[in-house]
């Protein structure tokens, strides 16, 4: 084996995998399709060859620490550095969540990044992975070059790669891959902070040493442990007895990366004990998503989105106010209500961190979320878990409220959104599509009809332009309005990696104060069953209820 100095470029000859279009968040499989021969290479060289920009300039690569991601990375860099990149800057043990790789990426101006992530997805041999790839911005790379990235894969027939030996992660340092710089990066410090210039970290310092407050963060042996461990424990003095699951692992120590009271099970206990925490969050395989609790209670991430940008004032990089909001088509539209009131716009964008980029760079918008536990702002072009619950302890250290007491004072001011989503997962992947159709064929006699007692006041198959650049993206989703005010979206996911998932969501206002308190499934009861008679749920797919709801 050639040493890392003289490496000799190889071309390999290959052959194209039909399946390499990315989703919703990057290309997803399972990690076995990931190991097939030439797998990887085809799609990093495709995109490669579709942004040509990467040669001679600056790309940051990193990963979710999940199985495969080492592996992963050291193709990456011989192939980077066989394709002319000049610098890779990559985090130590292969380590970036999704939003410090933005942030690494923003601040060294580099030309891109790839993250290796399936995010929630299970990890491990049987498990996912996932690229994601981020251009200049720091943000994930529009659909135009997505598309693109998948037509080059249609088409490919050879990969270049440099022979040599692994570089060595375990360490900071710097190196040479051929004509290739190699960095090898701390991926905490410049996130870390950053997150400092924008929260006042002397008065969360403050909150938790309060005696009647106590936190309580569940990394999931996922990615935002060192994080956690370096912002919340060493910057603002957390115990480290309240920094749980801080160790990644590749497999996630077998559990499911997801932030929800579901799968974040060691939060949920701890929160119960009769001295555990009143304030509970956890974050994703990648470091994206949030979840924010009080005590016996949980924030949906519809509310916590519309309660960020009510008091946003309060934390001292937004003191100035929002320059507006934007919040993808199926979260609730608790947070529209918060911009009209505040003034100002309100974006309703398709599924997805991408449709958000082009309205963060113009200056449009100042935050923005998705109901999936994904809420960001201008600070990177991802949505970042560990900054939202920074923010929402920057909330609670100047209200001196409970995370209870500030929904309920929000719920008083704005009515309540009650909101839920009900994921119908491992369809077969025909049905599915049949049941979309239908519903699509369906739309023009929509209107006026009823099911389950709810009238339809209109219906349409949501179309998004963008207001910067003008392009269009079709398909996104079913929606229907009805009468009373609630609604209902229909999607498929673009994430999962086997058959199909239909999501369903569900909303209903409700303006009054005594009926804030009501169970959100009972209260939303008869919208659930309209939704399942209007698209025939039943019929389509053999299932009478959801696999998941949350
Ligand atoms: C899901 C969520 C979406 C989120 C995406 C990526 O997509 O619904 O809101 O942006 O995951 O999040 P889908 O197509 O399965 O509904 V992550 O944390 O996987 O990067
Ligand atoms: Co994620």
């Amino acid at each position: 084996m050639a040493n890392a100095q003289d490496a000799s470029i190889s071309v390999v000859q290959t052959q194209a995998f039909a399946d390499q279009q990315p989703g919703t968040s990057g290309l997803r499989k399972s990690v076995g399709r990931f190991q097939e021969a030439h797998y990887l290479e085809n799609f990093l060289q495709s995109l490669f060859d579709t942004v040509p920009g990467l040669a001679g300039e600056t790309l940051v690569i990193g990963g979710d620490g999940r199985f495969y991601n080492t592996t992963a990375i050291q193709t990456a860099l011989r192939m980077a550095a066989a394709n002319g990149v000049a610098r890779v800057l990559v985090g130590r043990h292969g380590i970036l969540s999704t939003p410090a790789a933005s942030c690494v990426i923003r601040k060294n101006k580099a030309e891109g990044g790839i993250i290796f992530s399936a995010s929630h997805n299970p990890g491990g041999p049987e498990g996912d992975f996932g690229v994601k790839f981020n251009h200049r911005n720091g943000g994930p790379a529009p659909e135009a070059i997505t598309e693109a990235i998948f037509a080059a894969s249609q088409g490919i027939t050879e990969y270049k790669i440099i022979e040599t030996e692994d570089v060595d992660l375990s360490r900071l340092h710097g190196t040479q891959l051929g004509e290739m710089t190699v960095q090898v990066i701390d991926p905490v410090a410049d996130y870390a902070d950053l997150m400092e210039s924008l929260f006042d970290f002397e008065r969360i310092r403050d909150l938790l040493f309060r005696d009647d407050f106590s936190l309580c963060f569940d990394a999931l042996h996922a990615v935002t442990g060192p994080y956690a461990e370096e912002i919340l424990g060493r910057r603002l003095g957390a115990r480290s007895s309240g920094l749980i699951n801080c160790q990644p692992k590749e497999d996630f120590g077998g559990g499911h990366p997801d932030p929800n009271p579901v799968y974040a099970t060691g939060l949920i206990e701890r929160m119960g004990e009769p001295e555990g925490a009143t304030f509970g969050a956890a974050s994703d395989g990648d470091g994206d998503r949030n979840m924010v609790m009080g005590r016996n209670f949980f924030v949906a991430p519809s509310d916590s989105l519309a309660v960020l940008a009510a008091n946003a004032r309060l934390v001292p990089a937004y003191e100035a106010g929002l320059a507006g909001v934007a919040r993808s088509m199926p979260t609730s539209q608790a947070v529209d209500r918060v911009a009209k009131q505040l003034g100002i716009s309100c974006f309703e964008t398709p599924t997805g961190w991408k449709f958000f980029g082009n309205l963060l760079d113009a200056g449009k918008i100042t935050l923005c979320g998705e109901e999936s536990a994904g809420t960001g702002s201008n600070h990177v072009r991802e949505k970042d878990g560990l900054w939202a619950v920074l923010f929402w302890l920057n909330i609670v250290a100047r209200l001196g409220q409970t995370v209870e007491a500030i929904l309920r004072d929000h719920w008083l001011t704005f009515g309540r959104d009650y909101y839920t989503r009900h994921d119908f997962e491992g369809l077969d992947k025909g049905k599915a599509d049949d049941l979309m159709a239908g519903l699509r064929e369906s739309l023009p006699r929509l209107e006026g009809q009823s099911f389950a007692g709810q009238t339809v006041a209109w219906a349409d198959d949501f179309a998004y332009t963008d207001p910067v650049d003008g392009s269009v993206t079709a398909k996104q989703g079913i929606r229907i309005g009805l009468t009373g005010g609630g609604r209902i979206v229909y999607r498929l996911s673009g994430t999962g990696t086997a058959g199909a998932t239909l999501r369903v969501y569900m909303e209903d206002y409700e303006g009054n104060p005594d009926r804030h308190d009501l169970d959100t499934q009972e209260r939303l009861a008869q919208i659930i069953r309209a939704a399942h008679e209007i698209a025939k749920i039943q019929a389509f797919t053999g299932r009478d209820q959801p696999t998941v709801v949350t």
